[in-house]
């Protein structure tokens, strides 16, 4: 399958040509710094080279006028002055004779992604382009874009791939106000932003913006806006709404296509976005996308402008795009109280709209301690630096080296090891001392050696999780009682837990994953996610799929998944997900039954005093 890459340095050969603090910002390095950081960190390497090519005019005119689409024809051919007068017309934005060109290799790189991943030819892909595009509009340039490359491949699936609903994320800093006019009435295409709006007061400054503008007619509903009232968000605040906002209603919805409007102004060091999300938290947010849809995810990026933290936030995206775990959370301590308004105002407008949210809005029962905010790592400000230019400081993200067996099976010798895997069987078997060690702590009187021998194995692979010689493993057969013992520090994630609570059905139990068991898992930070499957559960394969693929987001990939002696089948599927392939598509959920709900809600009210990742509403 493979991670498409596409980018041509031809986006990168046009420039602002005259003085303009507002467009100063969206430099040809951008997409430079981007793309060398890719190649350098092997990662390049690693993804399928698309090649770029031109937009037609047919497919520039799936959003916009022709009338607009000739008056950027004719910029190739201005002199400066007429270059100044025509950038004039429009907001935060400019022009240069070669931007037309470099704008339909923007849609054009885009839709090649989107057609590469749509017939099965890569699993999933970024676009590195220049300029962005969520910003223009049917008839108008904005905020350093040109052409909406997003909103047209969106159309262009529809039209080309059949796609019937398309998920667009907009991850970057602004609102892609573009991106929502082209939509607001279009159910088929589901569009959420959040942005840095500070009631208003931040650029675009639109009404429009806020959490309330819902979309219209047979789209209300499907416009989906978080509006940040404060900078300085961090890794928590962007989680909390990814879990108890986008994702429960995104597995709802069961897209066929998810497009990221992915600008990284969102990022820590951003001067536009001034926010503090480390750039591993791009890998979690990729991540926790990437099994939507089948897996078809197409990045495209929009803005960016610290090149440090633009450049390693791209790489975290691709490096998760192909396959490699997120690395650990950074300290989640908690979203802040206006964060928490945030989401809460969204749930609240958007509940009537959607079953996952039916209980958005409800005053908390329990008064819970004040949110903390996120740990110390916040923006430092190194004080007594140039005069104008404050910078902020972070550490680099760690490296994420892939250990050099992905995933193991210990399975028994009747039964094949699945593709892309490795069978572990240790050199030696366990010493007289280890054995007696094992069968004292571990094992009944009347157990025999091969249960013996099973659980060695099982340490055994522990430990080489440990130290990162193996990421995930999958061994057989087990008897799941055994290994909660064997690490210390675990998240115990007992699906059948979950059942007892009343989310019986494939509906309840998805949410109950999203919105009780990611957020517990990420704040938990487990050092490994110990994964059982429960006897029956056949029936709801693609549910354990779904769970398996979430969860690896939690320990570093560090993952140990046990399936019972009678489960052989279940094997070759369950390692193809440890592996990185997608879950396929839940399709599209109907609305849970309301006593799972309620029951839900109950548990998750009473756990969010502990949990501050579980809070859905201000705690005043
Ligand atoms: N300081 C993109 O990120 N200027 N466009 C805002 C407020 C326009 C951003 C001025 C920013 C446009 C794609
Ligand atoms: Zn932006």
């Amino acid at each position: 399958m493979g991670t498409a890459l596409v980018y041509d340095d031809e986006m990168t050969k046009y420039k602002l040509l005259w003085v303009d603090p507002v467009c100063e910002l969206e430099v040809p390095e951008r997409l430079q710094v981007s793309h060398q950081a890719l190649v350098r960190s092997g990662l390049a390497g690693r993804c399928v080279p698309v090649p770029v090519r031109e937009a037609t005019d047919e497919e520039v005119l799936l959003v916009h006028s022709a009338e607009y689409l000739e008056g950027v024809k004719k910029t190739p051919f201005m002199d400066l002055e007429d270059l100044m007068a025509f950038t004039q017309q429009y907001g935060d934005v400019y022009f240069h004779p070669n931007i037309y060109h470099c704008a339909k290799l923007a849609i054009g790189a885009t839709l090649q992604l989107v057609d590469r991943v749509m017939t099965g030819k890569v699993r999933n892909g970024m676009a590195l382009v220049r300029p962005p595009g969520h910003h223009s509009q049917t008839s108008q340039a904005n905020g350093f874009c040109v052409f909406n490359n997003v909103a047209i491949a969106a159309q262009y699936a529809k039209k080309h791939h059949g796609a019937k609903r398309v998920l667009i994320v907009d991850w970057d800093i602004h609102h892609g106000q573009g991106i929502q006019y082209c939509f607001e009435d279009d159910p088929s295409v589901l569009y959420f932003s959040w942005h840095r709006y500070e009631h208003q007061s931040f650029w675009p400054n639109l009404r429009e913006s806020d959490f309330d503008s819902v979309g219209s007619g047979k789209g209300a509903g499907f416009n989906i806006n978080v509006p940040w009232n404060q900078v300085g968000m961090g890794n928590s605040d962007y989680l909390a709404v990814f879990f108890h906002v986008l994702l429960p209603v995104a597995y709802e919805f069961g897209p066929d296509l998810v497009l990221i409007s992915a600008g990284f102004d969102s990022a820590i060091g951003d001067p536009e976005g001034h926010m503090c999300a480390t750039p591993d938290i791009f890998a979690h947010l990729t991540h926790l996308l990437m099994n939507l849809a089948g897996g078809k995810v197409c990045a495209v990026l929009e803005g960016g402008y610290n090149l440090t933290s633009l450049a390693q936030s791209v790489c975290q995206t691709v490096q998760t795009l192909l396959g490699d775990p997120p690395p650990h959370p950074a300290n989640l301590g908690g979203p802040c109280e206006s964060a928490l308004e945030s989401v809460h105002s969204a749930r609240s407008v958007h509940k009537k709209y959607w079953s996952c949210l039916q209980h958005a809005g409800e005053p908390s029962t329990k008064t819970c301690r004040p949110a903390q905010q996120d740990g110390p790592q916040g923006p430092q400000s190194n004080g007594g630096g140039e005069a104008q230019k404050e910078a902020i400081a972070w550490p680099e993200p760690l490296q994420r080296v892939a250990p050099s067996v992905r995933t193991a099976l210990v399975l028994p010798d009747a039964v094949p090891c699945a593709d892309g895997c490795e069978r572990f069987s240790p050199a030696e078997g366990p010493d007289s001392m280890a054995t007696a060690g094992l069968r004292k702590h571990f094992l009944k009187e009347s157990e025999d050696g091969v249960n013996v021998k099973l659980l060695y194995n099982i340490t055994a692979l522990v430990g080489k999780m440990e130290k990162n010689e193996v990421w995930h493993c999958l061994p057989f057969p087990f008897v799941p009682s055994y290994v909660l013992c064997v690490c210390s520090k675990h998240l115990h994630i007992n699906f059948n837990h979950t059942l007892t609570y009343g989310c019986g059905d494939t509906v309840g139990l998805m949410q109950a994953a999203l919105g009780l068991l990611l957020p517990l898992g990420y704040q938990y930070a487990p050092g490994l996610v110990l994964l059982v499957r429960p006897p029956g559960c056949r029936a709801r394969e693609d549910l354990w799929l779904q769970l398996t693929g979430l969860l690896q987001g939690l320990a570093a990939g560090h993952t140990l998944v046990l399936v019972q002696e009678n489960e052989t089948a279940s094997v070759g599927i369950t390692a193809s997900c440890l592996l990185g392939n997608a879950a396929p598509s839940l399709g599209s959920l109907a609305a849970p039954g309301p006593e799972d709900v309620e029951s839900f809600e109950r548990l998750r009210l009473r756990l969010q005093t502990d949990w501050p990742l579980l809070q859905t509403t201000e705690t005043w």
